[in-house]
């Protein structure tokens, strides 16, 4: 560790001014914590900083996309039901006016290293900066998808045009118009560039490992009066949010006492007919829970998505490749996009899919890519729209040492243990929100840093109240925790995609799921019951 430049101590030291951070920040702040969150970007927002490519939007409808306080929502509409991350870094800026919470944020401060000094029982924090800090509890709010992946492309360094990763996209922005632009990725990241870059390219190529079972948003701009319609009954909705599976303000069909057996193939389809007009998340978040055990209702549910896609697509090819015939996995259990015209894009002249099934990246050349069948796309700009070492990655991206000196990032080389999804064996006073092994990215983002931050902020005044200074999950209550995700996922067909939901979407990732699978409502029934036994599971001292 280098020498400070300056130095605080903390009661609490948070990192990232995300929902998650900013939620974490007010209210310890309003307990009387002495707080601040460390953030490496100079703004608050967290990934819609650094997520600013052309396109990038969130796929939660605006009204839960935020903080349920009526202070914040009373007076802030979207102008989108589905908002930009212009829009959304506004947001972010009204927060910030109504809370005051800026003063409290220290930016551009990169952690880089926090070590556990057992002696003092503080965290001692180092940044990238220079400056340095001492805290009792270290509470990570890094997000899901902070740590940008960005393939080892054979040739990438010869490449003689513009390279970008759409996670840390050039904040003066990038003209796209009349370009020869290359997409490697078609995740929800890969969706929302093609859909806009393709109407504006000189030409796009899409580079496509895996279909995307993209669902039709069904966006739509807010006038007055639809603003007004948004905020009715905005309490019930965020009430709502403890009670439903992702944290949203709907639920899989089991909850609304429906089950797709006893109902006939037709039936089945006539009510996949009302969701897909409604759009959204409710063909899959809404669907029936079946579809993630039962092959057969799967399939239901993946041939009625094909069929609806076909029918807009041109080219009987790329039908093939955008909607196979047969399912490349099974539907749901990979993260299904939002879209508004990506389908449309593939009848465009100037718009070439690769199926890199068929014909994968050779390497990058100087004009652009080589691929297999000995073509070269030619190219002016290549976006990597590769996603994130997701939910783990912000975390082992930094030197995190417990007092035996082993590191999180060694420790969790072999699988991720999180007990609650918020504290690991071995890492005493250390704190997770929205992290591994938590609801984080099968659930809502707002939802589940609201959810999850008010468990661990119930924790940080139990401590306090009982005087403890130290807390650390024991070994046994890690691995009971991860067995009953394990065993949850195991009957479920989760396994049989390669996705970052079961941490395969990065070379050498130990495969797990990496969430929570069994539900908010599940969830935040084991802080019940950890409660009602005095936090049991965690050792105090
Ligand atoms: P995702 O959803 O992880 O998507 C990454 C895409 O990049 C996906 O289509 C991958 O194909 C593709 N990919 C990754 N590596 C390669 C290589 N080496 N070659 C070809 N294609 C590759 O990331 P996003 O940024 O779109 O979204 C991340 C999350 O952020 C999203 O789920 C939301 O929760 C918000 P694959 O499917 O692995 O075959």
């Amino acid at each position: 560790m280098h020498a400070a430049a300056s130095h605080e101590n903390l009661d609490v030291l948070v990192v990232g001014a995300g929902f998650s951070g900013l939620y974490q920040l007010h209210r310890l702040r309003q307990l009387g914590f002495k707080v601040k969150i460390y953030e490496a970007a100079p703004a608050l927002g967290g990934v819609w900083y650094w997520n600013c490519y052309p396109g990038a939007r969130c796929d939660t409808y605006g009204p839960l996309y935020q903080f349920s306080m009526e202070e914040l929502w009373q007076d802030w509409d979207f102008d989108e039901l589905y908002p930009s991350w212009e829009k959304i870094r506004e947001y972010f800026q009204h927060v910030d006016r109504k809370l005051g919470l800026s003063p409290d944020i220290r930016y551009n401060t990169r952690v880089s290293a926090a070590h556990f000094d057992e002696a003092a029982c503080r965290w001692q924090v180092e940044t990238e900066s220079g400056h340095s800090a001492s805290a009792q509890f270290l509470v990570l709010c890094t997000g899901i998808g902070s740590k940008p992946h960005r393939p080892a492309l054979a040739g990438l360094d010869d490449f003689a045009g513009r390279c970008y990763h759409t996670g840390h996209w050039p904040q003066a922005g990038v003209e796209l118009a009349g370009q020869r632009i290359g997409v490697l990725g078609t995740g929800a990241t890969g969706v929302q560039v093609i859909q806009e870059a393709g109407p504006i390219a000189a030409h796009l190529t899409v580079f496509q490992r895996t279909p995307n079972m993209a669902l039709p948003m069904r966006q739509r701009s807010l006038d007055d009066d639809a603003k007004r319609a948004l905020k009715v009954n905005m309490a019930e909705k965020y009430a709502k949010r403890a009670l439903t599976r992702a944290g949203y303000d709907f639920d899989y069909l089991d909850y609304a006492g429906e089950s797709a057996a006893g109902l006939s193939a037709a039936q089945i389809r006539q009510m996949y007919e009302a969701y897909w007009q409604e759009g959204g998340f409710i063909p899959w978040l809404g669907n029936f829970a079946e579809i993630y055990t039962d092959e057969k209702v799967n399939r239901m549910a993946y041939d009625f998505w094909r069929d609806k896609v076909r029918q807009r697509i041109n080219d009987p090819a790329m039908a093939e490749t955008l909607a196979p015939t047969e399912p490349p996995h099974p539907y749901g259990v990979k993260r299904i996009s939002l879209e508004q015209r990506y389908y449309e894009v593939f009848n465009q002249p100037n718009v070439t899919l690769v199926d890199l099934r068929a014909t994968p990246i050779t390497r990058v050349v100087r004009d652009g890519v080589l691929t297999s069948d000995g073509r070269v796309h030619a190219l002016d700009i290549l976006v990597l729209a590769t996603g994130f070492d997701m939910v783990t990655g912000g975390l082992t991206a930094m030197d995190i040492q417990g007092p035996s000196g082993v590191s999180l990032r060694d420790q969790w080389k072999k699988g991720v243990n999180a007990y609650m999804g918020t504290m690991t064996h071995g890492f005493p006073n250390l704190l997770y929100v929205y992290g591994p092994l938590a609801p984080a990215g099968l659930s809502n983002g707002p939802s589940s840093s609201e959810l999850q931050g008010d468990e661990v902020v119930a924790l940080l005044q139990h401590l306090r109240e009982q005087g403890l200074r130290r807390i650390e999950s024991s070994a046994e209550a890690d691995a009971a925790w991860r067995k009953r995700i394990d065993d949850f996922a195991a009957g479920t067909l989760f396994g049989r995609a390669e996705s970052w939901y079961m941490a395969n979407n990065i070379p050498g990732k130990a495969p797990q799921m990496i969430n929570y699978p069994l539900g908010m409502p599940d969830y935040l029934e084991q802080w019940r019951v950890l409660k009602a036994a005095d936090y049991a599971g965690f050792r105090f001292n």
